[in-house]
C-alpha cells in the first residue's frame, strides 16, 4: 500500500503494550542536551525492555548525508545509546525523515534499529493507526515535492552513498542553510499538511487515526467518524513525545509526566 506516494509498512500486533513515538529530534554533529534527552528517554525504556517498543517518526538526524557519519563521536554515541537499548530488548523502528532518509543498512546493524523507508500502519491503543513523518502532508511545498522525487530516487540515493564522507557533510549544511532561507522567504502556510493530504491519508489507509511529525507543532485533532489526528512537536524544542500505554495514547513531557492533550487545529 501506498499513502501520498509513500510505502507503508504493516506492523502485526507485537503483544507489547507500551510504544513510545518521538519525531524531529534532528540531532545535531555537536553534542548538546538534545542528545542528553534522547540518551535519558532510551534509558527510561530499558527498565520494562520487554514491554515497550519505541519508534522515531523521522528526521533523528539533523542530516543524515553519509555513512561515515557512524565514525563521529557524536554519532557513533548516538548510535551507541540506541544498541544498548536494543539489547535491553526494547524493539527499536526509525522511519526516514526528510533530511535522514539515506539511513539505512549499516545504520541499522550498528544501532539494531530497523529502518523504516517510508510509513507504518499499526494497531495502537486499540485503533487502526496509520504513522507517516508528514512531508508528504504538506503539498501546498510544490519545490519540495517535486525535489523530493528525484532526491529518494534510488539512482541519485546511490550516487549519494558513494560521495566522500566529508564532501556529502559539506552539501547537507549547504542544503540545510538553503532550506532554512527559503523556509524563512516563504509563508508559514506553505509547511503546513493539507486538509486534502490528511483526507487522502485516511482514505487510502482505512485507519482510524493518524500520526505525523514533521510540522514542529503539537495538536490532536478530531477529524470526524471517531478519526483523530495526532501531530507531535519537534523533541529538540522540549523532549515531548508520545506514549501509548495499552489503551491510552498521550504525550509525556521528557521526564515521561503525561502532558495534557495540545489544541486541535483547523487545516485548509
Ligand atoms: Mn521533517
Amino acid at each position: 500500500m501506498k499513502v501520498l506516494g509513500t510505502p507503508i509498512e504493516v506492523l502485526a500486533e507485537s503483544g507489547r503494550s507500551r510504544t513510545i513515538i518521538v519525531s524531529d529530534l534532528h540531532l545535531p554533529g555537536v553534542a548538546g542536551p538534545v542528545h542528553d534527552w534522547f540518551e535519558a528517554l532510551l534509558e527510561s525504556t530499558h527498565a520494562s525492555a520487554s514491554r515497550t517498543r519505541l519508534i522515531v517518526l523521522g528526521d533523528l538526524f539533523d542530516a543524515w548525508v553519509s555513512d561515515a557519519q557512524l565514525r563521529m563521536p557524536v554519532f557513533a554515541r548516538v548510535v551507541a545509546a540506541l544498541a544498548a537499548t536494543r539489547l535491553a530488548g526494547v524493539e527499536l523502528l526509525v522511519v526516514h525523515g526528510n533530511r535522514d532518509y539515506l539511513l539505512g543498512a549499516r545504520f541499522a546493524r550498528a544501532s539494531g534499529a530497523r529502518v523504516v523507508a517510508g510509513g507504518l500502519r499499526l494497531p495502537l491503543a486499540g485503533r487502526d493507526t496509520l504513522l507517516l513523518h508528514g512531508d508528504e502532508l504538506c503539498l501546498r511545498d510544490l519545490a519540495y515535492q517535486r525535489a523530493k522525487r528525484w532526491l529518494r530516487h534510488p539512482v541519485t540515493c546511490a550516487v549519494l552513498r558513494s560521495v566522500p564522507g566529508a564532501v556529502a557533510l559539506w552539501l547537507a549544511g549547504r542544503a540545510r542553510r538553503v532550506s532554512r532561507e527559503v523556509q524563512a522567504a516563504g509563508t508559514r502556510d506553505r509547511y503546513e499538511a493539507t486538509a486534502a493530504a490528511i483526507d487522502t491519508a485516511f482514505a487510502a489507509s482505512g485507519c482510524d487515526v493518524l500520526i505525523h511529525g514533521h510540522v514542529h507543532r503539537a495538536a490532536r485533532t478530531p477529524r470526524g467518524g471517531g478519526r483523530e489526528v495526532i501531530v507531535l512537536p519537534a523533541f529538540d524544542v522540549d523532549g515531548v513525545h508520545l506514549a501509548a500505554d495499552g489503551e491510552r495514547l498521550h504525550y509525556r513531557d521528557r521526564e515521561g509526566r503525561p502532558l495534557a492533550d495540545f489544541p486541535a487545529q483547523h487545516w485548509t
